[in-house]
């Protein structure tokens, strides 16, 4: 019998990775809030860049646990901040060998997460750079081609990581296994810990960034980083960090940040994983960052607010 594909979240990345492994005939089953369960009955719909027609995609829902089933592979898609409630409430139905991998933004959950799970049980973290956004519920658009960095993080399973890779690129998306996944998940960290905070608070997209306003904002938050990066023996990532953010900024400059995204519709943000993680590790190394701490106290004022 084949392997059920379960996918915890119904966000972009949920239903973006739900729909590709299904078009591709892997069985996945969606694990959904009741709330979600009727738009999703009616199928995901995926569109693949702006302008593509959209294809209906069907998932089996569910939105409670059952004896019935036994998870063993597992994408945790929520935000950071509902990874592990999400999870505990599906924890009664993990397989004892489940693998489960994780696609949160920035640090923090992954460790929260590991906590709840068995030595037996194997979680794996994913950098995404997937640019997909929600059009409605239940309809993806596919918006920019990215890839999927992922590797182990804890727990038994030695070659998790190689078969989750091969499952995701079977289902055409870009997967490779990156080990130790640490650094990377930290460098994905630094560049939305400059990007997201200051769209937020200054309202405008990624590309604004890259006019010469922002410049002494953004250079002084990237210094910051690299306090943090030089005393955690984290390397830069390839042609330094500045490059790196920058390149970003500009290929994403259309692109309205997760953060800013989140601030405008009045949810809770992921400052606390991104911002609020790098802060933490400066906390524990006795680094002050002060561009960073302003920025953090701004967008926890922006929540208030919203
Ligand atoms: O990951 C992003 C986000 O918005 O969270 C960036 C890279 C900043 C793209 O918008």
């Amino acid at each position: 019998m084949q392997q059920v594909t379960y996918v915890l979240g119904a966000g972009s990345l949920g239903l973006l990775y739900a729909a590709r492994l299904a078009l591709t005939g892997k069985t996945v089953c969606l694990l959904v809030k009741p709330s979600q369960t009727s738009a999703l009955n009616l199928g995901i719909t995926l569109s693949e860049g702006e302008a593509a027609l959209a294809k209906r995609v069907f998932v089996r829902v569910r939105s409670e646990p059952s004896s019935e089933i036994k998870i063993q592979q597992l994408i945790l898609a929520t935000k950071a901040g509902q990874a592990v409630q999400s999870l505990k409430n599906w924890q009664s139905s993990l397989a004892d060998d489940a693998e489960i991998l994780m696609l949160q933004n920035g640090m923090g959950s992954q460790a929260e997460v590991a906590k709840l799970l068995t030595a037996q049980q194997t979680l794996l973290a994913a950098s995404v750079t997937e640019g997909a956004y929600l059009a409605k519920p239940g309809s993806v658009i596919h918006a920019s081609k990215g890839k999927t960095q992922l590797g182990r993080w804890s727990g038994a399973g030695k070659d998790a990581a190689a078969r989750w890779a091969s499952r995701l690129t079977i289902a055409g998306l870009t997967a490779e296994v990156t080990e130790p996944i640490r650094p990377v998940l930290w460098h994905k960290l630094a560049v939305n810990s400059v990007i997201n905070p200051l769209t937020a608070i200054n309202n405008i997209d990624n590309g604004a960034l890259a006019s010469r306003d922002y410049k002494p904002q953004v250079d002084a938050l990237c210094a910051e980083v690299l306090q943090v990066f030089k005393r955690l023996g984290i390397e830069e990532p390839e042609g330094g960090l500045k490059y790196r953010v920058e390149q970003v900024i500009l290929s994403t400059a259309a692109n309205r940040s997760s953060m800013l995204q989140d601030i405008s519709s009045g949810k809770k943000t992921e400052i606390d994983y991104i911002t609020g993680a790098l802060l933490k590790a400066a906390k524990a190394l006795k680094l002050d960052l002060k561009a960073h701490q302003s920025v953090y106290l701004a967008i926890k004022e922006a929540e208030q607010r919203e």
